[in-house]
C-alpha cells in the first residue's frame, strides 16, 4: 500500500513514569492501537542532553527544574511509527497538564501533577524528527515486516 502519511514519533516514560513501574502500561496502549516500535532503549540522559532536548522552552521557569528532573534517573526512549502518529500519539498522551487531560488519556489515566507528567510526545512531525535523530542513531533502528499491517491499514 503506497502510505504517504506514515511517521515517525519520539516518545520517552519520563523518570517518574519508570519509577512508578508504568513502562509498561504505556508501551501496551501503543502496541494495542496498532502503532509498531521501531526503536527503544532504556537510559539515564546528562543534564545538557535535557537542556539540546528541550532548548524551545529555555525562556521558560521551569527549564532547568524540568532538565534536572530528566536527567535525575532512567526514560524508556522509543520510536514508533505508524500512519498518523505524530496527532494520535499526542492525543493518547493527553494535555500537557494531567489536570486538562481526559480520562482514557495516558496522563489522565495515570497522573496528577504538570511537572510529574509521567511520558514526553512530539508535537508536530518536525519537531518528531528532530527528536528522533537526537535520541537515536541509524543502527539503533530495527528493520522488520509487523504481521499485523494488512489488518490495520487499507
Ligand atoms: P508537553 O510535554 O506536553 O509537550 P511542553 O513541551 O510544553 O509540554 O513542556 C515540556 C514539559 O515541561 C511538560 O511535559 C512538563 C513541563 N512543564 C510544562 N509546563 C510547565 C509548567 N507550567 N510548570 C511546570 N512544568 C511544566
Ligand atoms: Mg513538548
Amino acid at each position: 500500500h503506497a502510505n504517504c502519511t506514515m511517521e515517525r514519533t519520539f516518545v520517552a516514560v519520563k523518570p517518574d513514569g519508570v519509577q512508578r513501574g508504568l513502562c509498561g502500561d504505556i508501551i501496551h496502549r501503543f502496541e494495542k492501537r496498532g502503532f509498531k516500535l521501531v526503536a527503544a532503549k532504556f537510559i539515564k540522559a546528562s543534564e545538557d542532553f535535557m537542556k539540546t532536548h528541550y532548548l524551545d522552552l529555555k525562556d521558560m521557569p521551569f527549564y532547568g527544574g524540568l532538565c534536572k528532573y530528566m536527567s535525575s534517573g532512567p526514560v524508556f526512549a522509543m520510536v514508533w511509527e505508524g500512519e498518523n502518529i505524530v496527532k494520535l500519539g499526542r492525543m493518547m498522551l493527553g494535555e500537557t497538564n494531567p489536570a486538562d487531560s481526559k480520562p482514557g488519556s495516558i496522563r489522565g489515566d495515570l497522573c496528577i501533577n504538570i511537572g510529574r507528567n509521567i511520558i514526553h510526545g512530539s508535537d508536530t512531525l518536525e519537531n518528531a524528527k528532530r527528536e528522533v535523530e537526537l535520541w537515536f542513531k541509524p543502527e539503533e533502528f530495527v528493520t522488520y515486516t509487523s504481521c499485523f499491517q494488512p489488518f490495520l491499514y487499507e
